[in-house]
């Protein structure tokens, strides 16, 4: 069926926010006047590029005279807001989102259709930008769209960056980094608003003086300036009339030349200051759950962090109220640890601008601030080196210095008999270099802590602050992850969505829980069939990705097995491929083995200093070339690696997966989301009991997941009684084999070294992620699930039961969670 055919079926009928005639001229006329006079282009005749260009400043007019009108709505109802601080954003591609938040899908295919263009193919024109690593970025992402859907005074805050996350390519086997030059054609998207625009400060010095008062006051001056400017970026609420923005800060040279060097003659030199100024925002960290300890790094964090702390005052300041009553009027959250210098930011701007006392100012921060951590890997915990921060925020310093003071002499007070706690919660490290604990600097300076996911906050309270428990017992909370249902479903998976809102009306795409009414459809033949066919479509339109990009072909018909995230040890790829190498084994040793052909799908990038996490990629291609080409297996077996992934390849795989592997070590995995996406599209997740995994299993049931494995404290327990990876090696031959052969050159011909540092790192660096410890148990779930997935009433009854039990993991529910335990915000809907 074309698809202007059945989008009204799919979705809220939009007369319920905003009549379709608004407006005196359509989509498609605004996108043929932009393409002559915004673009300067004849627009006689369309090409994909005039066609998407003039789309998106079509659909951006709409979005921002309700940015506008909402902006006004908020001053007018004097509304408490939301900032939402983050480093890392992840919006995925934005036309096709926006056209169906802004319901306007059918009038942009009319008007392609007129110009015999298609959707499909004019969303291809568009880049997506990387401003984010992985899960972290995402989630912020998914929700800045909920709150636009739940109407909330929510303002996105974080950085331009002029280059994303590396493209990753694939260069025999290996992963080469390529710049992600996002901007190079421009984005429209993004509007610059040259005016918003603020000076930051680093180095100089701080002065000293007494008001009239008498008291001690502060005045940091000197140093160098760089000037922020304000983008925005627009994030329109699902089909509710509302849009919010995501302020996103590049760096300027706070002058065009340094004239002094100019004036001398040196050309060069003065225009090498305003490069340098530049470079703050140019690129993004490539590190997942791995600070850098760069300066530069230190540099975007308070570069963004100073400049959306200005603009809340801004604002603030025009409503003429007390001080006290900022945190009554606003709440910031803080992702990560990445911007909580927001917190000595703030108190410098109260005691030495607006010369309020320290007592006022704290109790200030304090009721403003709350942080969500999202790691407990301790080399992920941020610190920085005390000689850094004085040298580069002298300020800054003195103030951590004074919280810890005034915090350590309160719990000297009240743990008289605990002489030791306080050196374990100073925000300031002892040893040979002193360095600042970002994460206790965030605890000591917000409201709530949260983790996100039970497990997740449970080691929280457990292991990592639980010293904190104790002084701040009221102060940490769960707020379990969620993805957005527009993006994870209705956009991602059209053939599912229509068959969804064929059955239970289209009130899912804002209210997910709905999909529990699947639950009474699962023994209706007819329903089961036009979910196995939603399926195989999908699976087919992926088939067809991999033989255009990869070259080979996949049979629609085998089991769609899917690994795709960030590479780390502790999210074990490897036991991946280890299982993988042994089925390669046992079907070459038995070649007339009935078995139900399998694809085993990766993707991923590794940090470009990660060298383990590299070979691992590396070996996956190894593999992969060896297994594809082995006539023996070629019909039951093929590995597929597909380079860069993304947010856009995540859309395409999500719906087409059968088998979703979140096999990450116990106790390791915060919450993961991916698990979310392709158990919400009814995918069967092979995982262990980590992070938001086991609230999958309660809620989807038993039956219809596959977990396996040490859970986290066997994890601890085996580790506490010594494990010995050795041990495994010796009593499992099968295991042996494919350890021997990972090894030896079998995998990469003449070299049989190739892969050492994995060997080594399993057996004689004592295997740290337990990879050995899994992997037996890991193997036997694989069979039961090749097992049950020949018998198709069963898998597919799994299937419709994942997603029937999905409805809780909807960001939407987050966000109203933290809406009512954290944030006390008004929704407007
Ligand atoms: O955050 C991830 C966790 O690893 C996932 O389990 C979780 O689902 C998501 C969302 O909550 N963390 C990150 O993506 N990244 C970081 O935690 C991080 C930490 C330090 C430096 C850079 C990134």
């Amino acid at each position: 069926k074309d698809v202007k055919d059945y989008l009204h079926l799919l979705d809220k009928p939009l007369d319920e926010f905003e009549a379709p005639g608004a407006r005196n001229s359509t989509l498609g006329e605004d996108a043929l006047w932009h393409v002559l006079y915004s673009l300067g282009q004849d627009n006689t005749y369309l090409n994909k590029r005039k066609a998407y260009w003039g789309l998106v400043l079509a659909v951006r007019d709409r979005m921002l005279e309700k940015w506008t009108a909402v902006q006004r709505k908020y001053y007018a109802n004097d509304d408490k807001r939301l900032y939402y601080l983050s480093l890392e954003f992840l919006p995925g591609k934005f036309l096709r989102g926006n056209l169906l938040a802004l319901g306007l899908e059918n009038e942009a295919h009319e008007f392609l259709h007129e110009h015999d263009l298609s959707l499909d193919e004019i969303v291809d024109e568009e880049c997506e930008p990387g401003l984010g690593n992985g899960g972290l970025g995402r989630l912020a992402s998914c929700y800045m769209d909920s709150m636009a859907t739940l109407g909330l005074p929510a303002y996105g805050y974080g950085i331009r960056y002029s280059y994303g996350l590396f493209r990753q390519e694939i260069r025999n086997g290996h992963q080469v980094e390529q710049p992600d030059n996002w901007l190079h054609e421009g984005s429209h998207w993004l509007i610059p608003r040259p005016h918003n625009l603020f000076p930051i400060r680093f180095y100089g010095t701080v002065n000293e003086w007494l008001d009239d008062d008498g008291m001690l006051r502060h005045d940091w001056r000197g140093g160098d300036l760089v000037m922020a400017m304000a983008n925005d970026m627009y994030v329109p609420g699902y089909r509710n009339g509302h849009v919010n923005s995501i302020r996103l800060w590049e760096a300027r040279p706070h002058k065009e030349f340094v004239l002094s060097s100019f004036n001398a003659g040196d050309y060069i030199g003065s225009v090498q200051e305003k490069i340098s100024d530049e470079n703050i925002s140019m690129v993004l960290y490539p590190s997942d759950d791995a600070p850098e300890g760069k300066t530069l790094r230190l540099k975007q964090q308070y570069f963004f962090v100073a400049a959306t702390m200005r603009d809340m005052v801004r604002r603030f300041k025009k409503l003429n109220k007390p001080w006290d009553q900022l945190p009554e009027k606003n709440v910031v959250q803080l992702n990560e640890t990445h911007p909580a210098i927001a917190i000595p930011e703030l108190m410098r701007m109260l005691l030495d601008e607006e010369l309020l006392g320290w007592e006022e100012a704290w109790c200030i921060c304090q009721k403003l601030f709350a942080y969500t951590n999202h790691t407990i890997l301790p080399e992920a915990l941020e610190t920085w080196p005390v000689k850094l921060i004085e040298r580069l925020l002298p300020r800054h310093m003195q103030i951590i210095y004074e919280i810890n003071r005034r915090f350590l002499e309160e719990v000297r007070l009240h743990f008289r008999d605990e002489p030791e706690l306080p050196s374990r919660v100073s925000l300031i490290s002892a040893g040979p270099e002193q360095r600042v604990r970002m994460s206790h600097l965030a605890i000591v300076g917000s409201f709530s802590v949260n983790g996100v996911s039970s497990l997740h906050t449970q080691i929280l309270k457990d292991r990592v602050f639980h010293d904190f428990i104790r002084i701040f017992p009221d102060r940490f909370n769960n707020k379990t992850n969620g993805i957005t249902p527009r993006r994870w479903l209705r956009q991602c998976n059209v053939p599912l969505s229509w068959l969804l809102s064929e059955h239970l009306g289209c009130n899912w795409i804002t209210d997910l829980t709905q999909l529990k009414k699947l639950r009474e459809l699962v023994d209706d033949v007819e329903f089961r069939h036009d979910w196995e066919q939603c399926r195989l479509t999908n699976k087919k339109r992926l088939a067809d990705y991999i033989e255009k990009v990869n070259g080979i072909t996949v049979n629609p018909h085998s089991i769609f097995d899917v690994q795709v995230k960030r590479f780390h040890e502790y999210k074990r790829q490897l036991l991946n491929i280890l299982h993988i190498i042994s089925l390669y084994n046992n079907i070459r040793r038995n070649p007339d083995v009935k078995m139900q052909p399998c694809t085993f799908i990766f993707g991923g990038k590794a940090a470009p200093s990660y060298q383990m996490a590299k070979d691992i990629i590396y070996l996956i291609n190894c593999v992969a070339r060896r297994v594809n080409s082995d006539p023996h297996t070629r019909n039951f077996l093929k590995v597929i690696f597909l380079a860069n992934y993304n947010v856009s390849l995540a859309q395409l795989l999500v719906p087409a997966t059968d088998v979703s592997e979140q096999i990450s070590t116990a106790g390791y995995e915060a919450s993961g989301t991916g698990n979310m996406k392709f158990a919400l599209n009814g995918a069967l997740t092979i995982g262990t009991r980590d992070g938001a995994n086991i609230e999958i299993g309660e809620r989807v049931g038993d039956g219809n997941i596959y977990l396996f494995g040490l859970c986290e404290k066997e994890v601890l327990a085996l580790r506490r009684r010594g494990y010995d990876p050795w041990e495994f090696y010796k009593n499992d031959s099968e295991l042996r084999e494919v350890l021997d052969m990972i090894n030896s050159d079998q995998f990469t011909p003449g070299d049989s070294t190739a892969f050492s540092s994995i060997f080594n790192s399993l057996l004689t660096g004592g295997d740290p992620f337990m990879v050995l410890a899994d992997y037996r148990a890991y193997v036997e779930t694989h069979k039961r699930i090749s097992h049950e997935y020949v018998d198709r009433d069963l898998w597919i009854k799994k299937s419709i039961m994942n997603t029937a039990g999905m409805g809780y993991f909807s960001s939407d529910r987050a966000v109203k969670e933290y809406i009512d335990g954290i944030w006390s915000l008004e929704p407007d809907v």
